[in-house]
């Protein structure tokens, strides 16, 4: 059998005449999506690199801050051997000349699955064995709850995936499930790692066949399931956090509020309760307040704090409610609402992080299967993964970071493996500049995609589907064996058999590859895996008879008792939390001790840069969600055929309410302008009631294609939307990405719209 694992499926394939000619979902996968399509054609089409490249100038006038030149100069074709001297001298000489600090190896990104052949474990491996790197810490995803979180609940930065609600115990217990930011169908198309089949969709079904109720507050309908029927509630985008204290104001004073829980569980609810009533500043956060900031009436906040007083109830806040400034906020709000709700360590309610994305809403795999070691990199610390334009543009410059003071390292090589930042950082232009300031920019890539046109040396590497390797996802419990399908083109290698061959010329080649081909470690990574779960009690077949089966089940882990609120409702002096009191901190002293303008002792309500309420919306009136792509993941595959059906005019669809496209004279199917201060690009109209007016939705992931690379407010072409949000962090406390607080305007493009030119591969000059 040759089975093959994305982030976004399994897939058996189809060979005819000994070609892969198509990738079939797994019989067994509940709701497969159309992600993969075009895989296989675009794996040898026009865009794929073949050959080592090298930015001309780069060539001819060595490593230096580029001005400019880096993503619009040509590219030359050099032999691997010259390219792997190349790489290896520079790596050289920046630890030498400049120390190992200024290596910046964070390379965030998702890559592809399988546990051995996947980038950043290869691209931080390497680096830490040739001295150490500058690394990041947190991710683009949940960078501000991943920080906030262990305040407030303790544990490590992802176990409020383990510990929030579950779907289980919602169809045996739940009433009501009230999702800020929705449960899009289409996130949970893809997980981390990979994933075996897609059960989200019969999980939230199940649920609602049980009789439970769904509430989604959005500014988008479609961010639930149509079958949920679940009422919908559209504040302005970004004011959830005044959402959240309006309905706490209402059970405050209706005295629904769980009092036992608070003062027995909790700890620091008198100044929030202070806050709520406005004893200190005034202003009472009640629902009335609460309805002026989120441009909904009042009632909505009244009835909707009724329901979750009187129902069991699951306050679900997404992801991308944190992707904004003051993102913090939202989902300590939610464990707070969720303590006040009574429903908090009781079955089916509480607080659950994100219901709905990939696999959330099961418990978690823990089995420990195995991954390729990274050993321990002596550098530090670790940026905050989404301040690299910050960190490039102003080396030596302090910031803070979760209670820590630091400085900006003086970074001179970027080496980028498995992640696209012109896909995901804010502010493109921005980034575009604070890139040119490096000596030299290397990046893995199998495609011309923006990452390898915007770097010095390209090497050409192999897709999953020209590897062998086992996958196994977050939270999924099955192990699956991937079969390369087809060799890799002639002149692309594998990212280990890369670094393999620069650690031996560095002269640390034994040590990084420990003697073992790709395939004697996948075998190797596999037998751990097994040494590992056969101490649970867990039997797995032979390696041999792993791949020929294709895939095994492991057993649904027991559920972890560990820092459970269930317990903690139960008995808070013998299952404390792992915070500094053992409760669930509504006022943190830690978080007030540092005394944060922009992140305070408990949650609470700020006025963000950029809002429809605020001074900013009188010249940019629309607020942008840019939110997660229905028809990719991220950039990947943007090229291929799924993604490029779903274009309108050529160019990334716009979802715009049809009053706010009438008042712009916009029809559908229209291309027009999205622009701010920061930039501008070109998207295909399309109109919808289902967005609440006075929001526009552009998703993330289509190529950047700008016309002038750099150049504040320049166009980009084709509809990439972080070339209009900005590079803030969250708070001092998190420096995590904000993406979602973003506003512009959008007109009609007069005349004839540029063509879109990121799909045609670069000029390659001769040597
Ligand atoms: N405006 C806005 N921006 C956002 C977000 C948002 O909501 N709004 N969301 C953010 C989030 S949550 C995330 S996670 C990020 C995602 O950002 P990324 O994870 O950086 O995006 P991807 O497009 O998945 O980038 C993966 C890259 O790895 C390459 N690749 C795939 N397989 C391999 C391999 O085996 N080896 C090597 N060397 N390369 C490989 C692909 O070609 C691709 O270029 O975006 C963030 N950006
Ligand atoms: N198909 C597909 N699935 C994916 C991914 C992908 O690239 N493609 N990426 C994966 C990754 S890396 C991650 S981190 C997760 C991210 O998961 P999320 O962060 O949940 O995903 P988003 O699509 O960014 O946001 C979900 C919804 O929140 C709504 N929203 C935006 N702003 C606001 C607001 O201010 N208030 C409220 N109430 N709602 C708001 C938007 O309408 C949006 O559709 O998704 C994963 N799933
Ligand atoms: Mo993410």
């Amino acid at each position: 059998m040759r089975r093959t694992v994305t982030h976004f499926g399994t897939y058996d394939v189809r060979v005819e005449g000994g070609r892969p000619v198509a990738l079939d979902p797994v019989a067994d996968d509940g709701a497969p999506n159309g992600l993969a399509d075009g895989m296989l054609d675009v794996r040898e089409g026009p865009l794929r690199i073949t050959s080592p490249m090298v930015r001309r100038g780069w060539l001819e006038r060595g490593p230096g801050p580029a001005d400019g030149a880096r993503g619009s100069e040509p590219f030359v074709a050099v032999s691997w051997d010259r390219a792997l001297e190349l790489v290896a001298t520079e790596l050289a000489r920046v630890r030498r000349t400049h120390g190992d600090e200024a290596v910046y190896g964070g390379s965030y990104g998702w890559g592809s699955p399988g546990r051995f052949h996947h980038a950043q474990s290869q691209v931080h491996r390497f680096l830490t064995m040739g001295g150490g790197y500058t690394a990041s810490v947190n991710s683009y995803s949940a960078g501000a709850m991943e920080v906030v979180l262990p305040h407030v609940i303790g544990g490590d930065s992802w176990s409020f995936a383990e510990r929030g609600v579950q779907w289980p115990e919602i169809v045996e217990h739940g009433e009501l499930v009230v999702s800020f930011g929705g449960t899009a169908a289409k996130n949970a198309f893809a997980n981390a790692g990979g994933v075996a089949r897609h059960r989200q969709p019969a999980w939230q079904r199940g649920a609602r066949a049980a009789g439970v109720q769904f509430v989604t507050v959005s500014p988008l309908r479609g961010d639930a399931d149509p079958a949920l029927e679940a009422d919908w509630i559209a504040p302005r985008p970004g004011t959830d956090v005044a959402l959240m204290l309006g309905l706490a104001h209402e059970l405050l004073r209706t005295r629904r509020h769980d009092e036992d829980f608070l003062t027995r569980c909790c700890v620091g609810w008198e100044p929030f309760e202070r806050y709520l009533l406005g004893r200190d500043d005034g202003v009472a956060k009640s629902a009335a307040w609460a309805a002026s900031v989120c441009g909904i009436a009042p009632m909505t906040v009244v009835e909707l704090a009724e329901r979750i007083a009187g129902s069991r109830t699951t306050i679900n806040v997404t992801w991308s409610l944190q992707r904004m400034q003051h993102g913090e906020q939202a989902h300590w709000m939610g464990v707070v609402l969720a303590a006040m709700s009574g429903s908090l360590g009781r079955p089916g309610g509480g607080y659950a992080g994100g219901l709905g994305i990939s696999l959330m809403g099961v418990r978690p795999r823990r089995h420990r299967i195995a991954s390729l070691p990274q050993g321990t990199n002596p550098v530090g610390p670790a940026l905050p993964v989404a301040r690299i334009a910050d960190a490039l543009l102003g080396p030596g410059t302090p910031y803070d970071y979760d209670g820590s003071r630091r400085t900006y390292p003086d970074l001179r090589l970027v080496y980028w493996a498995g992640g696209n930042p012109f896909h995901h950082h804010q502010d493109l232009h921005r980034l575009v500049r604070a890139w040119q300031r490096p000596d030299t920019v290397i990046a893995h890539e199998a495609y011309w995609n923006p990452l390898a046109r915007f770097s010095d040396i390209v090497l050409p590497i192999a897709t999953t589907l020209e590897r062998d390797d086992l996958a196994a996802g977050m939270m999924d419990l099955t192990i699956t064996a991937m079969s390369r399908v087809a060799e890799p083109p002639a002149g692309v290698r594998t990212d280990y058999d890369v670094f393999s061959a620069l650690a031996s010329r560095l002269g640390f080649g034994e040590t990084f590859t420990e003697g073992r081909t790709a395939d004697a470690w996948v075998r190797e990574l596999y037998d751990r895996t097994v040494a590992n779960l056969a101490e649970d009690g867990v039997p797995l077949p032979s390696y041999d008879d792993f791949r020929a089966l294709g895939s095994v089940e492991t057993p649904e882990p027991a559920p972890d008792e560990r820092w459970s609120f269930a317990r903690l409702r139960e008995d808070p002096a013998s299952y404390p939390l792992p915070t500094p009191s053992g409760r669930i901190e509504i006022t943190s002293a830690t978080i007030a001790s540092f005394g944060y303008p922009d992140c305070g002792g408990h949650p609470r309500w700020y006025e963000p840069a950029e809002w429809l309420g605020g001074s900013a919306a009188e010249r940019f009136p629309l607020a942008l969600v840019s939110n997660q792509p229905s028809r990719r993941l991220h950039s990947q595959l943007d090229h291929a055929a799924h993604s490029r059906a779903g274009k309108v005019a050529g160019r990334e669809p716009v979802l715009l309410h049809p009053a706010d496209a009438a008042a712009r004279g916009i029809a559908a199917g229209d291309v027009v302008r999205i622009h701010n201060e920061r930039g501008a690009c070109l998207a295909g109209a399309v109109l919808t009631a289902d967005v609440r007016p006075g929001v526009v939705v552009l998703a993330t992931g289509a190529w950047f294609d700008p016309e002038t690379p750099g150049v504040t407010g320049s166009l980009d072409r084709h509809g990439n939307p972080n070339v209009l949000t900005a590079d803030r962090g969250a708070s001092s406390l998190s420096q995590g990405p904000s993406p979602g607080t973003t506003l512009v305007e959008v007109t009609p493009y007069d005349g004839v719209p540029p063509g879109v030119r990121c799909f045609d591969p670069p000029e390659i000059a001769t040597d």
